[in-house]
């Protein structure tokens, strides 16, 4: 009789767990999801990776994986046309760049044309400060690399233009 008893308790007990495992799998799925935790953790502005001008940096979005938006930062010491360039592994994939301010307004809108592996948007022109790109996933997911190049500064620009006594 205890020895059946023992069976049956740890048989229910196996299956408690199995349930409770099942719900925290399903658990985090559904949050993973919803809040975007498989972003790599530059889901929110706050948490923005930076980038160094000319140097590429590798990320990946998903619109349905939790990986729907990715936020970047960069700085520019002085005024310059900006160039962003992505490269997409996926190129079907339905995606935005969002250039914004240090507080997190919207300044250029650059649209991923669907179907090309490259976009390459040019003479964006900016002022010195503090920026974010905002990479989000509007549909499907994809394998991403970013690069951001100056063209010029206002200083690079004024000693081409004015010939400097000395
Ligand atoms: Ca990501």
């Amino acid at each position: 009789m205890i020895g059946k008893a023992k069976t049956s308790i740890a048989r229910n007990m196996h299956k408690l767990t199995l349930i409770y495992t099942v719900l925290a799998l399903g658990g985090c799925a559904f949050f993973e999801k919803s809040l975007d935790t498989n972003s790599g953790g530059d889901h929110v502005r706050g948490k923005a990776k930076p980038i160094e001008i000319g140097v590429t940096h590798d990320d990946h979005v998903s619109a349905y994986g939790g990986d729907h938006t990715d936020w970047k930062s960069f700085s520019l010491p002085d005024a310059a046309l900006l160039e962003v360039h992505a490269y997409w592994d996926n190129p079907s994939i339905q995606a935005v760049v969002n250039v914004r301010d240090q507080f997190g307004g919207r300044i250029f809108e650059l649209k991923h044309k669907q179907g090309r592996r490259e976009d390459h948007w040019t003479d964006i022109r900016m002022r010195d400060g503090e920026f974010y790109l905002e990479v989000v996933a509007k549909r499907g997911a994809s394998v991403y690399t970013l690069e951001l190049k100056q063209k010029g500064t206002s200083s690079g620009v004024q000693s081409n233009d004015i010939d400097a006594p000395e």
